[in-house]
C-alpha cells in the first residue's frame, strides 16, 4: 500500500521548489509513517534547492519538524502510532566504532527510511537530511522519531530537529560551557541564537553576540547576549578582548562558516580556550594559521556536527525545559507559513528578515 500526498520538491539546480503528489510507502521493518505538523525552513534546504550538498535531485525538502506517528513497521518498538515526536537526522546505529567507544552522537552509521518515496511517475525523491519534511506524511527510520512531550506544540518542538538543537549544543554539548564562563558568538542567525540561549542556560558570566546585521545584534539581546559588538563596525577580536579583561573568551563559537570569522574566533579565544566551529564551511574555503599560534594558544580547536546532541537524551530534556519556562524556544519562531510559502520564506532568510519560518500544516 502507498499513500498519495503534498510535498515541497527540489527538482532541478536552482529552480524554485514546487508543491508535487508524492507517493509515501507504507511502513516497512524498522520504519514509520510521519504526519508532519509542523516544519522550519532552513538554510539547509535552500543549500539543496541551489545544489550545494549534491546532485541528487529530485529533493524532497524540510527537515525540521515534529508531528504524529501514524503507523510502524511490525518489528518497531521505539515508537507507537499516536506518539508525538520530534524527527532527526541522527538515528544512531549503536553498532559502528563511534557507538561502539560509547560516543553515540558522532555515530558514523545513522539510519534512515529503507523505502523510497517517489514522485508519481515512479521517479525517487532524495528526502533532506534523510528526512523530507515539507510533505503532508514522510517515511522515516523508526530511530529518527523521539518521542516528547506534547505539550510544547509542534511548531516549537520541531525547532530542535535542526538549528535550534546545533546551536545549543554547539555551547552546551561540545564547547562544555559552565557556569562562570564567558563566551562570543560569531554570527547571530538562528544557530548563533541558539548558542547564546544555551550559554546563558549554562551559567554564562559574559556572553558576547558578534554579528554585521545591527537587527541580529538586538534580537542576539534577547536571547541573552550581555555585549554585542557590530563586527562591520569595530574589531571582534579587540572587541572581545576588552570585553573579557584583556584575555579573550573562554569558548567562542563560529556559528557562519567562513575562514575570516574562524580566524576571529581562533585569536578573541583565551590562552588554552575552546574555539567550536558550527557554521559549515563550503568546499572551496581555505584556512592559514601559523602552526605556532595554534600550538602556543593551545586550548581545543573542535567541529560540532548537530550539536553533538543525542536526540534521546536531549530533546526530552530541552523540552521539559522550554515547558517549565526556561528556554524560550518560541522566540525562534518568526512566522507561521503554509507549504505554498517555502520559495517567499528562502527570500525572506536570505535577506536576513526571519529567524524561523515555520510551515504549519
Ligand atoms: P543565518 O544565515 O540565519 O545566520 C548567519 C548570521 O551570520 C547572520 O545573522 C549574518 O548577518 C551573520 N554574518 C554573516 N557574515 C558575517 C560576518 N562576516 N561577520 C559577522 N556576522 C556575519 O544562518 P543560521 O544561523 O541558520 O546558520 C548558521 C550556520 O550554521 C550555517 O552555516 C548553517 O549551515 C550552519 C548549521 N550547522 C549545523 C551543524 O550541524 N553544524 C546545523 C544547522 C545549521
Ligand atoms: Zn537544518
Amino acid at each position: 500500500m502507498t499513500i498519495s500526498v503534498r510535498g515541497v520538491v527540489a527538482r532541478a539546480k536552482g529552480e524554485p521548489v514546487e508543491i508535487m503528489q508524492i507517493t509515501v510507502p507504507d511502513p516497512g521493518p524498522g520504519e514509520a509513517l510521519v504526519r508532519v505538523q509542523a516544519c522550519g525552513v532552513c538554510h539547509t534546504d535552500l543549500h539543496y534547492r541551489e545544489g550545494g550538498i549534491g546532485d541528487d535531485f529530485p529533493y524532497l525538502l524540510g527537515h525540521e519538524a515534529a508531528g504524529v506517528v501514524e503507523a510502524a513497521g511490525d518489528d518497531v518498538t521505539e515508537v507507537r502510532p499516536g506518539d508525538f515526536v520530534i524527527l532527526n537526522w541522527r538515528a544512531v546505529c549503536g553498532n559502528c566504532r563511534a557507538c561502539a567507544r560509547g560516543r553515540p552522537w558522532y555515530c558514523f552509521s545513522t539510519h534512515n527510511a529503507a523505502q523510497k518515496m517517489t514522485l508519481g511517475d515512479g521517479t525517487p525523491l532524495s528526502p533532506a537530511l534523510g528526512i523530507g519534511a515539507f510533505a503532508e506524511r514522510t517515511l522515516v527510520a523508526a530511530g529518527q522519531c523521539t518521542k516528547v512531550s506534547p505539550g510544547a506544540g509542534a511548531e516549537v518542538a520541531g525547532l530542535l530537529g535542526c538549528g535550534v538543537m546545533a546551536g545549543l549544543g554547539a555551547a552546551l554539548n561540545t564547547g562544555g560551557v559552565t557556569r562562570g564562563d564567558t563566551v562570543a558568538v560569531i554570527g547571530c542567525g538562528g544557530v548563533g541564537d541558539a548558542a547564546i540561549l544555551g550559554a546563558r542556560l549554562a551559567g554564562a558570566r559574559t556572553i558576547i553576540g558578534v554579528d554585521i546585521d545591527e537587527r541580529k545584534l538586538e534580537w542576539a539581546r534577547g536571547f541573552g547576549a550581555t555585549h554585542v559588538i557590530n563586527s562591520a563596525a569595530a574589531d571582534p577580536v579587540a572587541g572581545i578582548r576588552e570585553l573579557t579583561g584583556g584575555f579573550g573568551a573562554d569558548v567562542v563559537i563560529e556559528a557562519i562558516g567562513r575562514p575570516e570569522t574562524y580566524e576571529q574566533a581562533f585569536y578573541a579565544r583565551d590562552l588554552a580556550g575552546t574555539v567550536v566551529l558550527v557554521g559549515v564551511p563550503t568546499p572551496e574555503m581555505r584556512l592559514d594559521l601559523p602552526l605556532l599560534d595554534v600550538f602556543g594558544r593551545g586550548g581545543a580547536l573542535k567541529s560540532s556536527w548537530y550539536g553533538d546532541c543525542l536526540p534521546s537524551r536531549d530533546f526530552p530534556m530541552l523540552i521539559e525545559l522550554y515547558l517549565d519556562g526556561r528556554l524560550p524556544l518560541d522566540k525562534f519562531v518568526s512566522e507561521r507559513v503554509s507549504l505554498g510559502d517555502v520559495e517567499e520564506a528562502f527570500a525572506k532568510m536570505t535577506r536576513g528578515e526571519v529567524l524561523r519560518s515555520v510551515v504549519l500544516f
